[in-house]
């Protein structure tokens, strides 16, 4: 039987490519994210690619109480079990600390982190009946490092990376296997910017992030990756 997978951030980015390159991989995918059209482009080209391809979309604000009740209510109510979840939706807003304003602060930190937070604590429940669950959260090298202009960035990937390692914890007893990506520079649109730009050449491709994650979800049983660094060769990194 097919294995079930809720993504996060799948309009675009290394969300969009995870959720195609499950679904053209054997996953049933629910793919989750604002943009209503960007989310049929998606389920377009994967059902262009392999029309048995099973990829459902759903177009929701995660920050919103009332949209993260709504896919709670969905997917209860068609009696969902996933197999695996992928949180990775977040955004970025890079400036000067002393230039962040209260509102750019409740911005980043309600996608970044208290989405991440509620959206965990909903659809970890829908994890206990499959029979390898998984919890895969896409984080940042920044929950490792900090770089001028990135204070509010840099904390929330931080703060997400505790999150996911307490949940390592607390859901090992019902046997979720909880892994953190953390990749360095990748050619998306993040933060405003432009994908495809000269500069982002030899950076790491969506794809690459996709691959990863299927890596990291279709582990044998037994193993966990419990972190995944990964970062283009171009890029120094350094703690
Ligand atoms: O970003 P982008 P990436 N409700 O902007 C969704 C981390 N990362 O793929 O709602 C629901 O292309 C948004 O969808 P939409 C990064 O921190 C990246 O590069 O339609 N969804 C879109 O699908 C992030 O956690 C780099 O606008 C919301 C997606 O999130 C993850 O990788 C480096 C939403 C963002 O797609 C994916 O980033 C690194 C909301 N309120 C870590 N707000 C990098 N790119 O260099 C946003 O270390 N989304």
């Amino acid at each position: 039987m097919a294995r079930r997978v809720l993504i996060t951030g799948a309009s675009r980015g290394i969300g969009r490519a995870t959720a195609l390159d499950l679904a053209l991989n054997g996953w049933e995918v629910w793919a989750v994210a604002r943009s209503g059209p960007d989310l049929e482009g998606l389920r377009r080209e994967c059902l262009a690619q392999n029309p048995n391809a099973i990829l459902d979309i759903e177009s929701l604000d995660l920050t919103a109480a009332d949209g993260r009740a709504r896919l709670r209510e969905r997917l209860s109510g068609a009696g969902v079990t996933l197999d695996a979840v992928v949180l990775n939706a977040g955004v970025g807003l890079f400036k000067p600390a002393v230039e962040m304003t209260e509102r750019d602060y409740d911005y980043l930190m309600d996608v970044n982190l208290r989405a991440t937070f509620f959206l965990a604590q909903d659809l970890l429940p829908f994890l206990r009946n499959s029979p390898c669950p998984r919890l895969v959260g896409i984080t940042s090298d920044v929950s490792r490092r900090t770089f001028a202009g990135g204070s509010l960035y840099c904390m929330s990937k931080y703060a997400q990376d505790a999150l996911f390692h307490t949940l390592r914890k607390e859901w090992r007893e019902h046997r979720v296997r909880v892994s953190v990506i953390l990749p360095g520079l990748t050619d998306t649109n993040f933060g405003d910017s432009q994908a495809g730009a000269p500069h982002k050449a030899e950076w790491l491709k969506p794809e690459d992030l996709a691959r990863t994650v299927r890596f990291v979800l279709e582990a044998p049983d037994h193993v966990v990756l419990d972190e995944v660094m990964l970062h283009p060769f171009c890029q120094d990194w350094q703690p």
